[in-house]
């Protein structure tokens, strides 16, 4: 046993010696050669190993330390003390904004705590690295984390931007005087706000497809390269959220080394720590460089520089690198002593690496997040790094300065109320100038103008170009493209058949083509262009790749090949509708980030619109966003075969709840050709704020030309017309018949099966928007109530049904609630038809039978509104339905 034992010694004893001697090898190595010679005698010696059969783990990460080397760090530029205090003053309004909006209003909420993790992180790029548009530079681009508004509304606040009486309305927006919005939103603080990023990864995904968009203005001789950067601050427990990191490998594979990314690693999210059990920093590290991005770590302050310097043999590097993020957080909340036992303690090694410090001092040893000389070296490698997108890991901890009131805390990120002596504390910690008596008052302060404090901090922004966050509009209009490019589509398509599908990419094309507008369209498709017909744009104007086509396609012979160019203009995503409609959003802001008027055409299978990424059409309302959301292939029953995933009959009823969308579903070409010219005349022409949802199907038939009477393109636009009145008005019954898209072409078949078979005349109308008929309706309704001794107004259905004879149907593609949205405003009782129900995979027929919305059904529907009024007998409507072939006992589409 002893021999064993003194064998096991021997050699530990041996490799230690090997160890030593190898590291001296490297050491004179890195000496002699520096890092260049270490990494490549590195991969030889890598090489060598796996030739002999060592396979080694991956890893791609790199130790627990800050990237870089304390003797690497770029000396600080600017005044440290005065910073601070700058940053203090930031940190005490941003606290006393939430506090006092919750004493005023218990329940009013706001958040302290993310802010004062990350007011290093933002003094530092506002002081030295966030440059604003001027002449010669277009600006940088700042997506603050929405939750820590409350510290960006105190820096506006000392920059004079805002006034105290703001900052007392934070979270009051209704107040006389205005008030500021709880988050970033461009909605409600228009000339403030840029990015709205308070719903957690929308930020994130939209920065990286802005920088690329950046990049596409400028490969396409839209604007200049100026050296703008994209800088975008996230949480750490956002990056759970999949679009946070769902299109990182995008932006490494696009170099758009104009985007920064700062994650904010505080190792908590809102319930708790991010991963308790492991390291979230290390586990972002491995994902972005995996994903080929340049990860710089701050983690560890100027405090620690000196204590890795004596760490010889290692040790501290690794405690660092083996404690759990739980543990770490634990260390912000307990005092040095435990820090001592419980980090430092386990090794007699490390314990003697402190002895000379303080249990405070220990307690106080400052993370990498929040000292300024760190972030201001991570910021300047940042921008400086060329080649891929850079994101910064910076360790903070979550309500620093808090204290006892929630540093550190699992409850720290609902904090939002101190008492008396946890404010005395804070104002103490920071160096507040507000006495005993008026800190429980918790008072905004704001130094005077000509104080050094001031006079830095304008200095910095003025030198920097101006103030962030900073919403500006400043262009001019568009012409609206002429009549000319649109008579071909009035004109009608005699009996060639053809689909709105294609009609739409007809007027896509020959947008494009046009001199005025051709330039600023921008076709956006989620891989999905043949499916419409656009390939043909393929080659017209190319898709567009910032290193242009480095291969010979397999179709280079065909007239419609597959073409890739720097200059291309058609953004083909791949499968992504959440960065199609990030890039649709960039384009569709271009207006007001950069003066220009680009027109996106976002175009998709509609059911992977509003159902999929609901969330960034809101996004996209709230950026006052313009542009064309094109959902094609639409109508559950329009499209066939598809089935349940694909068939989209509710979309429209879910643009509903996006105030500023205007929606249409329309059935013709001139319908569409209208819509469209329209839409760029209000978004473009009269630069209003609103965008665009259409709908377009894929079957075919014959386009008629466009009704002579003078009202059809008015009622185009208002959401509904009369397509075609019966030819006999002294028929016996009457009826007035409602169809939508495809579905309108049911309901004049059933126009001709009443009149025929029925001896009702039916007038026919098409409804281009429920959605715009219910806008109209129900402002004139509020109207009506607002003004009770005014005449009242009449709402535009009404108007146009008033002396219409007969009964009421309505079918569409689309759920029932639709027509029923406006049913209050007709003169009878509506019947509606829709597809109410999941999708099936079968024929057109079979699903126009099936939903109930074919001539068939749109006939019993009338005969039975008929009935209801006393007109025809319930026996006729019974012998009418066994005449049309339908079957009482049928399936429910609803619930089957
Ligand atoms: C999509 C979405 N889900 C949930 C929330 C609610 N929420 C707001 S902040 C927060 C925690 C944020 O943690 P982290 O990202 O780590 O940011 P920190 O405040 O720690 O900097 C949560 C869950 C949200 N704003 N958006
Ligand atoms: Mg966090």
């Amino acid at each position: 046993m002893s021999n064993a034992n003194d064998k096991d010694k021997e050699n530990t004893e041996l490799e230690a010696v090997e160890t030593q001697e190898w590291l001296e090898s490297l050491n004179y190595v890195l000496q002699r050669g520096g890092p260049e010679r270490v990494r490549e005698l590195f991969k030889k010696l890598e090489l060598h190993a796996y030739n002999s059969g060592v396979r080694m783990p991956f890893s791609a990460n790199t130790p627990y330390i800050n990237t870089i080397p304390a003797e690497e760090q770029p000396p600080f530029p600017g005044s440290r003390e005065i910073e601070r205090r700058i940053k203090s003053l930031v940190r005490w309004n941003a606290m006393a904004m939430v506090v006092r909006a919750n004493r005023e209003e218990d329940g009013i909420g706001g958040h302290i705590s993310t802010y004062a993790s990350a007011a290093t992180l933002y003094e530092v790029g506002f002081n030295h690295f966030f440059r604003a548009r001027t002449d010669n530079y277009d600006g940088d681009m700042i997506y603050f984390q929405g939750h820590a508004s409350p510290g960006i509304y105190a820096r506006a606040f000392l920059e004079g931007r805002l006034t105290e009486e703001h900052l007392e309305n934070f979270r009051r927006e209704l107040r006389s005087g205005g008030g500021l919005s709880s988050y970033p939103h461009p909605w409600l603080m228009p000339h403030f706000w840029q990015f709205p990023t308070v719903s957690m990864g929308l930020g994130p995904i939209m920065a990286i497809y802005q920088a690329r968009f950046n990049r596409y203005l400028e490969d396409r001789g839209l604007k200049q390269d100026t050296g703008a950067k994209v800088w975008a601050f996230l949480g750490d427990g956002e990056t759970d959220e999949p679009e946070a990191l769902g299109a990182i490998t995008l932006a490494a594979r696009e170099k758009l080394d104009n985007l920064i990314f700062i994650i904010n690693c505080n190792l908590q999210r809102l319930d708790g720590p991010v991963r308790g059990n492991g390291n979230i920093i290390q586990e972002l590290e491995r994902i972005f460089r995996g994903a080929g991005w340049n990860v710089i770590k701050v983690i560890w302050g100027s405090d620690w520089d000196r204590l890795l310097a004596n760490d010889d043999e290692g040790v501290l590097v690794r405690r660092m690198g083996e404690v759990v993020d739980g543990e770490y957080q634990k260390y912000a909340v307990e005092g040095g002593d435990y820090i001592r036992e419980h980090f430092w303690g386990i090794d007699p090694r490390l314990r003697k690496l402190v002895e000379h410090l303080s249990d405070e001092q220990l307690e106080k040893l400052r993370l990498g997040g929040h000292d300024p000389e760190k972030v201001y070296a991570a910021y300047k490698a940042a921008v400086e790094h060329k080649g891929s997108p850079t994101v910064i890991l910076a360790r903070t901890i979550k309500g620093y300065g808090l204290g006892e009131a929630g540093e550190g805390k699992n409850v720290t990120h609902q904090q939002k109320k101190l008492n008396q002596d946890e404010l005395r504390e804070f104002r103490t910690r920071f160096g507040i100038p507000i006495s005993d008596e008026e800190v429980a008052e918790a008072p905004f302060y704001r130094p005077p103008e000509d104080s050094p404090e001031m006079q830095y901090l304008q200095d910095c922004r003025r030198k920097l170009g101006g103030y962030f966050p900073n919403r500006v509009v400043n262009l001019t209009s568009l012409p609206t493209p002429s009549e000319a490019l649109f008579e071909e589509f009035y004109r009608g398509t005699a009996d060639r058949e053809v689909s709105t599908t294609m009609v739409f990419v007809r007027i896509l094309a020959k947008l494009l083509r046009d001199k005025d507008l051709g330039n600023l369209i921008v076709p956006i498709v989620p891989d999905e262009a043949r499916t419409f017909g656009m390939e043909a744009l393929f080659r017209q104007v190319g898709i567009y790749s910032h290193t242009g086509q480095l291969y010979e396609p397999v179709d280079a012979t065909s007239l419609l090949y597959y073409k890739e160019a720097k200059d291309g203009q058609i953004l083909e995503e791949g499968i992504t509708e959440a960065g199609s409609m990030s890039s649709f959003i960039a384009a569709g802001t271009a207006y007001s980030n950069y003066g220009i008027n680009m027109i996106p055409f976002f175009i998709y299978y509609s059911m992977f619109g509003f159902q999929r990424i609901g969330d960034l059409i809101w996004a996209a309302g709230d950026m006052r966003c313009r542009g064309f959301l094109v959902g094609a292939t639409s109508g559950r029953t329009t499209l066939a075969g598809e089935g349940l995933q694909h068939q989209d009959g509710h979309s429209h009823l879910l643009a509903y709840a996006v105030p500023n969308i205007v929606t249409y579903d329309p059935a013709f070409a001139y319908e569409l050709a209208v819509i469209i010219r329209d839409g760029i005349h209000r978004m473009y022409t009269r630069q209003e704020d609103i965008f665009y949802y259409l709908t377009v199907a894929n079957e075919n038939y014959a386009m008629p030309p466009i009704p002579e009477d003078e009202s059809t393109k008015e009622g185009i636009l208002r959401g509904m017309y009369r397509f075609k009145p019966s030819d006999k008005p002294n028929a016996k019954y009457h009826a007035q018949l409602f169809g939508s898209g495809a579905i309108l072409n049911e309901v004049l078949r059933a126009q001709e099966i009443l009149e025929e078979r029925y001896a009702v005349a039916a007038d026919v109308w098409s409804v281009t928007s429920y959605k715009e008929l219910r806008r109209d309706g129900l402002d004139v309704e509020r109207w009506n109530m607002l003004n009770p001794t005014e005449e009242p107004k009449i709402p535009y259905v009404s108007q146009c049904l008033k002396e219409t004879p007969g009964v009421f149907v309505a079918a569409s593609d689309y759920v029932k609630a639709l027509p029923d949205s406006v049913s209050r405003w007709f003169p009878k009782p509506l019947l509606s038809l829709g597809t109410d129900g999941f999708g099936r995979s079968d024929g057109r027929r079979a699903l126009r039978d099936f939903f109930e919305v074919d001539a068939r059904y749109v006939t019993l529907a009338t005969l039975t509104a008929l009935a209801r009024e006393g007109e025809i007998a319930f026996d006729d409507v019974d012998e009418a339905m066994h005449d049309l072939e339908i079957d009482p006992a049928k399936a429910n589409p609803v619930t089957s």
